[in-house]
């Protein structure tokens, strides 16, 4: 594996720093916490983590509207850590990506608190900034993804403001040029500290549409919706060509140093093209995810026709595939609730995520095959969640604390009371408790991965074949030098048989026996099959 391509397949580990562990016991997970834990992330034999944001923040969005992007937030410790945090994940030859969410800012940021001053100061075009329509109201119908008109009024500015999430994260304007060129000195400066990529949070949303023309097709009651963006044709942040444009200086700037990478959340319906527009040609974004496998849709069909869209239209682009991150519902409760057998289905949809052709993020807990922690309302913290209860019930029950062990308080995430709780059911499933179980989710992660890093085909191979029927599913991940590889997957509690051909020998399997060329599923279950010369 070249250093240069060290992202192309790499699993990147996404640890969500409030959550991760608590080294100072203060109820919040911290920096040197994760530095602390390094043994064991290194234990599951990823390459990468990704940390969600640890700067400066009023913690509106949990980290996501940043006050100052060149410092760390005190309640996650300082530079001096972030620093130790990076030298202790390098030595043990683990690549750091950190978040960057360059879309907005908090309206805590010095450029914010300046530049709704007057409509005449140094920063006055920084932001989005509008006059009202005649009647006062909003400049149009654009809606916010976390509810309500994405237009503020400013009362000291007499201006409406942008935001395309809360109230608190205006929107910075991408088409002042010194806009774009504060963001790219602001990723330099962690680049000159020595991080090996950023996750670009929303990176299709940079630039709007500076005509602020009316969302087409808005439904009336845009108020019981909790993703109206499903609903519109967002015309302000589709693909407009000045993003590709940004994403090729960043990536001008990252290839000046060696071995560096980004990749881009790309939030959209139809995400495949995007993705290619702004992975291809090899002169922007490393790679890209959606939101196309971390929704609610299940079933080997499904499956089959986003991975065959994703083929077609992903030409010489690069995905990253992801089913669990700080956003959305556990996988485990999601996909698997229903199952007979959650664990085996469970650990099925892990080799599935590792057997996909792209990089793949694996979001902490995932790999003990955490349920989705259940909350009540007075719990509740993520601020999307307490616009929208019940209907829907927020980002707080995948954002609960690590179990690490269980029987010690708070499952030995802190000892104080926590920031969230710790779910009940995630006690019998802490990592000590994995750790001397060799049938843990733990433990069958551990050794997939092991096994991925023989399989050339599976980091990097093309995939062929992709085919669906009933609840099976399968492909071929194939690359040069190495025999074709089919990976088989059946996702059903049914007892299935499954007839290999002559000329294959069976390299992995999982909830099957096995006797000549006969393969017996007891219930959900994969095999990984090598093809002879
Ligand atoms: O999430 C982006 C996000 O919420 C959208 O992409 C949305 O899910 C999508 O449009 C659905 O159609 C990122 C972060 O991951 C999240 O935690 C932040 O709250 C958000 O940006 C704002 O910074
Ligand atoms: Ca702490």
């Amino acid at each position: 594996q070249t250093q240069e391509e060290w992202w192309r397949g790499a699993v990147i580990y996404q640890i969500y720093p409030r959550s991760f562990y608590d080294a100072n016991n203060d109820g919040i997970g911290d920096l040197q916490g994760i530095t602390e834990k390094l043994d064991y992330i290194k234990s599951l034999n990823v390459d990468a983590i990704w940390l969600s944001p640890f700067f400066t923040s009023p913690m509106k969005d949990f980290g996501y509207d940043v006050s100052n992007y060149r410092d760390v937030d005190p309640i996650f410790g300082n530079l001096e850590d972030f620093k130790e945090l990076l030298k202790s994940a390098h030595k043990l030859d683990i690549k750091v990506i950190i978040d960057q969410v360059l879309s907005h800012t908090s309206d805590h940021h010095p450029w914010f608190q300046e530049s709704r001053r007057n409509t005449h100061n140094s920063k006055a075009d920084w932001y989005v900034w509008h006059e009202p329509r005649s009647d006062g109201t909003p400049p149009n119908n654009w809606q916010s993804v976390f509810g309500g008109s994405s237009w503020q009024w400013d009362s000291r500015r007499q201006q409406y403001y942008l935001h395309n999430f809360l109230v608190s994260q205006p929107d910075l304007n991408f088409h002042n040029p010194e806009v774009q060129q504060q963001m790219l000195d602001e990723m330099q400066f962690w680049l000159d500290l020595g991080v090996d990529g950023f996750r670009l949070d929303t990176v299709n949303y940079y630039f709007h549409d500076e005509e602020l023309r009316n969302n087409p097709g808005l439904k009336q009651d845009i108020r019981k919706l909790f993703n109206p963006y499903d609903f519109q044709r967002h015309l302000y942040d589709k693909n407009r060509p000045e993003s590709i444009d940004f994403a090729k200086r960043m990536r001008h700037l990252v290839a000046q140093y060696d071995n560096r990478m980004l990749v881009g959340e790309i939030g959209d319906k139809h995400a495949e093209k995007l993705m290619q527009d702004y992975t291809g040609d090899g002169d922007k974004l490393h790679t890209a995810y959606s939101f196309r496998l971390l929704n609610k849709e299940f079933g080997a069909g499904y499956f089959a026709s986003v991975l065959a869209q994703q083929e077609s239209l992903l030409n010489d682009g690069w995905p990253t595939w992801a089913f669990s991150n700080h956003d959305i519902t556990r996988v485990a409760s999601r996909w698997a609730e229903e199952s007979q057998n959650p664990k085996a289905l469970t650990e099925t949809l892990l080799a599935l995520l590792f057997c996909l052709r792209g990089s793949v993020c694996l979001y902490q807990g995932e790999e003990l095959g955490l349920p989705e922690a259940e909350l009540e309302f007075e719990q509740l913290q993520d601020p999307w969640g307490i616009t929208f209860w019940p209907e829907f019930k927020g980002r707080d029950g995948c954002r609960t604390p690590m179990p690490w062990q269980q029987n010690k308080v708070n499952a030995g995430f802190s000892e104080v009371s926590p920031w969230l709780p710790v779910a009940e059911s995630h006690y019998p499933l802490a990592v000590q408790q994995q750790e001397s179980d060799s049938d843990s989710s733990l433990h069958f992660t551990r050794h997939f991965l092991a096994f991925r890093k023989t399989q050339q085909a599976l980091q990097k191979g093309e995939i062929k074949h992709i085919q669906a029927q009933e609840h099976q599913l399968s492909f071929v991940r194939l690359c040069k030098d190495t025999q074709p590889l089919t990976c088989w997957f059946w996702l059903s509690d049914e007892t299935k048989e499954l007839k290999v051909p002559d000329n294959y020998t069976l390299l992995r399997s999982y909830n099957c026996d096995y006797n000549d060329d006969k393969i017996i599923f007891h219930g959900a279950g994969f095999v990984l099959l090598q093809q002879d010369d």
